[in-house]
């Protein structure tokens, strides 16, 4: 198997840096598009064999080092009731107001919810054969509470912080809440065969690093206490260079950067002890491809020639972006073949 994306999670020497690419299976590609257009975006995450059909597009495409599981991070509140729909940004029916609604939540058994998850990773896993290992992933407590609270995506999540304000033990509880769900989601995938684990706390730069450290960071925390197997976690806050250091102390194998933290810099802030994912800034790929080389080759260098760096945009790619930057990003990272470790 090609395991470079795994032996770079431990920190392991490689022969070259491996490449994935946050959103990979998305809408910039126009055999997604076509897909989306015959079926709605939940029916493909719902049915095993459209999941993995979406996840295996850009494999076909580009040398890519790993591979997602098609879903999203909201899938799993349906264990909770809560009803969503996608246009394509998330919608939930019903916002959490109060903090009884927060105390009546209970869980359903996701294996009942949504078994469909799991299926698609063992789906994928034996399409794959071993070519490249699977993702899964879910959304971090805090970031699945902003946006059951919010009830969209809505700049700076102010009903969550609100609720930070007014109830801070009704924070507490839905965290605690989400915590056991996000366990079990992760525990989920891991068992039909993911072989790494993202973590994406979206939202956790809209938090104060007191907070962060009192709030979403204990959250995130238990999850990864929890996990029984050993699969590296990745776990990525974007826009939260105010919070590197406390991020790296979650428990994650990796941390992903976005775009505005140099890699040398995160790596002395982080002090080696985490491998790090990222960062070319996904607005980099709307360049001429020779300019997306460029702007590759500098993460490289900036990632230094310690073990421990998996290449990647420092957020989702963008849905305009065009097919030869991709094939750019490919290209600057295979020059790099067998630089020494
Ligand atoms: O029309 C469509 O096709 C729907 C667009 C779309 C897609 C392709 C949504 C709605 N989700 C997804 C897939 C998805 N979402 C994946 C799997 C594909 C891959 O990575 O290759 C993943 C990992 C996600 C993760 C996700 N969803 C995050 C975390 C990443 C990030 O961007 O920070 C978040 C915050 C979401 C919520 C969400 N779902 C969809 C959208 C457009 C959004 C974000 C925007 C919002 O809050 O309004």
């Amino acid at each position: 198997m090609n395991d470079r994306f795994l032996r770079a999670c431990r920190r392991q020497a490689v022969d070259r840096t491996p490449l994935w690419i946050m959103r990979q299976a998305g809408r910039y590609l126009p055999e997604y598009r076509e897909l989306r257009a015959r079926h709605d975006f939940l029916t493909l995450c719902r049915t095993p064999e459209l999941a993995v059909e979406a996840s295996l597009q850009p494999l076909r495409r580009f040398d890519l080092d790993a591979a997602i599981i098609f879903s999203d991070i909201l899938i799993p509140l349906e264990a909770l009731g809560c009803e969503m729909s996608f246009d394509p940004s998330p919608r939930i029916a019903k916002p959490l107001k109060s903090s009884s609604e927060i105390e009546a939540l209970e869980a359903r058994p996701l294996t009942d919810v949504a078994p469909y998850v799991g299926e698609a990773v063992a789906l994928l896993r034996r399409e794959l054969a071993d070519r490249v290992p699977v993702i899964g992933f879910a959304g971090a407590p805090w970031t699945l509470a902003a946006y059951l609270t919010e009830g969209k995506g809505h700049e700076g999540f102010p009903a969550v912080r609100a609720l930070r304000a007014a109830d801070p033990g009704a924070l507490a509880l839905l965290l605690d809440k989400l915590a056991a769900l996000v366990a079990e989601h992760l525990e989920l995938q891991i068992a039909a065969g993911a072989q790494v684990v993202q973590i994406f706390d979206s939202w956790a730069g809209i938090l104060s690093a007191a907070d962060f450290a009192a709030f979403a960071l204990p959250a995130v925390r238990r999850v990864i206490g929890s996990l029984r197997s050993d699969v590296p976690v990745i776990y990525f806050a974007p826009a939260a260079s105010h919070l590197l250091e406390l991020a790296a102390t979650s428990g994650a194998s990796v941390l992903g950067v976005c775009w505005r933290t140099p890699l040398d810099a995160a790596r002395r802030k982080t002090g080696g002890r985490v491998a790090l994912q990222g960062n070319l800034d996904p607005a980099a790929m709307l360049a001429p491809p020779e300019r997306v080389r460029e702007r590759a080759l500098v993460v490289l260098d900036q990632a230094g020639d310690e073990p421990g760096h998996i290449m990647n945009l420092g957020h989702g790619i963008l849905p305009e972006t065009p097919i030869a930057s991709v094939e750019a990003l490919v290209a600057a990272v295979a020059e790099r073949e067998r630089r020494p470790a």
